[in-house]
């Protein structure tokens, strides 16, 4: 079902009653993050904050603490339809179109006006070193081709005008535009449709535009308009927009943040942006997004994008494939299990090298068709009674790979494995035992 932006998709939910008013005063500080901790361990409703300490924004949390409400947006019944319907929308993608208005600019704050700490960013985790941004939708573009590029990545409040960032593709267009002495023009949409929350957790190819998925997810054109003190386009829809630069050769102490392994990562040294405006709707809400242990909605968000992003590519390599899997133990991102019909016997091998190339998982389990991906007791009897360690096995050291590793002896440096638990294709294995007629046994 498409949701233009947040408060269509809020509207829905209360209409489902599966959106809760809190109507006590919390704190952004940790009560926030706790609310949303228990909401996600119950797959419980999404959260609204109508008084936050501090701050004259309601905070919305917890809108993805549950797989169903995510389905709903993608209106399929069940994982599996979720991600074949973004495996086909990927291929068929609709373009952003620029219009002269929008709401996300209806109050502007610009120079000595900008001031981060009004906004109810919310403290996770006991150990974080600040509050952090984590469900703000960054866009930036290549300096060189010019091409757009959408993320989400945590942003640590700094001070008023300051935030510190850990990016992917976007620190790509960075080092290019450092390369030409110069900084990187971002702008962060807060409070997006939820269509453009799975569209940026697509992992495109270097130079596709992930607004396009959006668009066919929504199916229309997603609508921009021109930010007010960088040459970017925003969703018009959003509700609140963070626009500046990111410094040129500038780096700072960032972190320590509880991540999505269920650890703290360290500091680091990371880029830095100054921020040059902040436009809102006249009465915006602000989306906070928890990060932690799984099962959180980093988990829930990312699965099933990062499932078809997988599936697509390959599929496209071995047509045997049938489904893909990112389980939540994992972190949704360490653990993939595949499971296809292959053509030739050692096919699950090579499977298992293209994906850990991918440089995502560190562990990839192959099972036959016959295994349901989903349930995990069912892929590790494949495991157990289908492979053998030293002959099935597979292992690559010292690659760039799972991120955020907390086991990594040194930063995007790990090993992975990949174990191949399917038949001999020969047949020359033992019968599964079945017992005849149990299709025909009464409900009792
Ligand atoms: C709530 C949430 C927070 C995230 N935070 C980060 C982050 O801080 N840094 C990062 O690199 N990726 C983060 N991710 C994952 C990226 O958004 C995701 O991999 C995305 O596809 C990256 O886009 P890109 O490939 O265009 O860089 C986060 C995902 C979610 C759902
Ligand atoms: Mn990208």
């Amino acid at each position: 079902m498409p949701f233009i932006d947040l408060r269509e998709f809020l509207t829905f939910l209360e209409q489902e009653k599966d959106l809760v008013r809190i109507e006590r005063e919390v704190d952004p500080i940790h009560e926030i993050a706790a609310y949303i901790r228990k909401t996600s361990d119950r797959q419980g409703p999404a959260l609204l904050f109508e008084h936050v300490k501090g701050s004259q924004m309601p905070v919305i949390g917890g809108l993805f603490a549950a797989q169903r409400r995510l389905l709903k947006v993608l209106g399929v019944a069940d994982q599996r339809s979720a991600v074949e319907k973004l495996v086909e929308s990927m291929a068929d993608p609709i373009p952003s179109i620029t219009v002269p208005n929008g709401a996300c600019t209806e109050v502007c704050h610009t120079g000595s006006d900008v001031d981060l700490t009004r906004l109810p960013v919310m403290t996770s985790s006991e150990k974080d070193v600040a509050p952090f941004i984590t469900m703000g939708l960054a866009i930036s573009k290549d300096p060189d081709s010019g091409r757009r590029n959408l993320g989400l990545y945590r942003l640590q409040l700094k001070s008023k005008n300051r935030l510190g960032i850990m990016a992917q593709h976007l620190a790509i267009h960075l080092a290019r535009a450092e390369t030409k002495g110069r900084g990187l023009p971002i702008a962060i949409a807060l409070g997006v449709s939820p269509e453009l929350l799975i569209a940026s957790q697509w992992k495109a190819p270097y130079r596709v535009d992930e607004l396009g998925l959006a668009g066919r997810v929504l199916g229309r054109p997603v609508e921009l308009v021109k930010a007010a003190t960088v040459d970017l386009e925003v969703p018009a829809h959003a509700e609140i927009i963070i626009e500046g630069i990111v410094l040129p050769n500038e780096r700072e102490s960032e972190g320590p943040f509880g991540e999505f392994s269920g650890y703290y990562q360290p500091p680091s040294s990371k880029p830095v942006i100054e921020v040059t405006a902040i436009t809102h709707r006249k009465n915006p809400l602000y989306l906070a997004g928890l990060t932690g242990m799984p099962t959180t909605e980093n988990h829930v968000l990312k699965q099933i994008p990062l499932e078809a992003t997988f599936l697509n590519a390959l599929r496209r390599q071995f047509c045997g494939v049938h489904s893909v899997h990112f389980p939540f133990c994992g972190g949704a991102g360490y653990l993939l299990i595949v499971s296809m019909k292959k053509t030739r016997e050692f096919e699950p091998r090579n499977l298992i090298a293209t994906a850990l190339g991918m440089a995502g998982p560190k562990y990839v389990i192959v099972v036959d068709e016959d295994i349901d991906i989903y349930d995990l007791e069912k892929v590790l009897w494949a495991v157990c009674t289908r492979s053998q360690p030293a002959r099935d096995a597979l292992i690559l050291s010292q690659i760039n790979g799972a991120p955020l590793d907390p086991s990594a002896r040194a930063p995007h440096c790990t090993e992975a494995m990949g174990i191949d638990a399917t038949l001999p294709k020969d047949g020359s294995f033992p019968e599964m035992v079945t017992i005849p007629g149990l299709e025909n046994v009464p409900d009792f």
